[in-house]
């Protein structure tokens, strides 16, 4: 296995809608496995496979935060919500390609989310909580869209321009 390099925020690949995955093989289980491993280490909560310049559906998780708790590993190939709660919920986001940026994002409280596992079989599940938060930033990763385009104009203008700042500066080797 290997640890893979995320994709920052402003890379054009970051804003393209992922395509399906046609067949559950051997080769999307190693691409799942690469990305729990690169998504622990960074450390995160989540990962999708644009944020890795994998242009197709498939999202990992493990909501579990607590040091000494069993891990919850999870990978969610053609994740689709399929019912939203009128509740909604605001939880503070970060995002592993916009380092070092949080801000709160108001949410539906539960999500319904359908998908295929490892064996190609469909799965179905109600996430709440901070779950229901990380399945709905990933899926939106699936379709190019990022936490930031939920803030206020100035807000997302000040993140840009951060991220737009640390690129030029990374190019230039500071
Ligand atoms: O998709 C991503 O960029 C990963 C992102 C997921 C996420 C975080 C918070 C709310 C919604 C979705 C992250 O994992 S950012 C890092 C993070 O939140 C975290 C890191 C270590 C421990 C606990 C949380
Ligand atoms: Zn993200």
């Amino acid at each position: 296995m290997a640890l893979l390099e995320i994709l920052e925020f402003p890379d054009p690949r970051l804003r393209t809608v992922a395509s399906p995955i046609k067949n559950v093989d051997g080769r999307i289980a190693s691409m799942a496995d690469s990305m729990l491993e690169t998504m622990y280490d960074a450390p995160g909560i989540g990962l999708a496979a644009p944020q890795i310049g994998l242009l197709n559906r498939v999202i990992v998780m493990d909501c579990v935060k607590e040091e000494d708790a069993t891990p919850e590993p999870m990978v969610l190939i053609n994740p689709e919500i399929t019912g939203s709660s009128d509740a909604l919920n605001v939880h503070e986001e970060g995002c592993l390609s916009i380092p070092d940026q949080f801000a709160e994002v108001e949410r539906p409280a539960e999500v319904k989310v359908r998908w295929l596992g490892l064996d190609g079989k469909t799965l179905e599940e109600t996430f709440e909580g901070l779950w229901a938060t990380c399945v709905q930033h990933e899926i939106d990763h699936l379709n190019g869209k990022l936490f930031i385009d939920y803030l206020k104009p100035l807000r997302r203008q000040m993140i840009t321009r951060k991220m737009q700042k640390l690129k030029r500066e990374r190019a230039r080797g500071d």
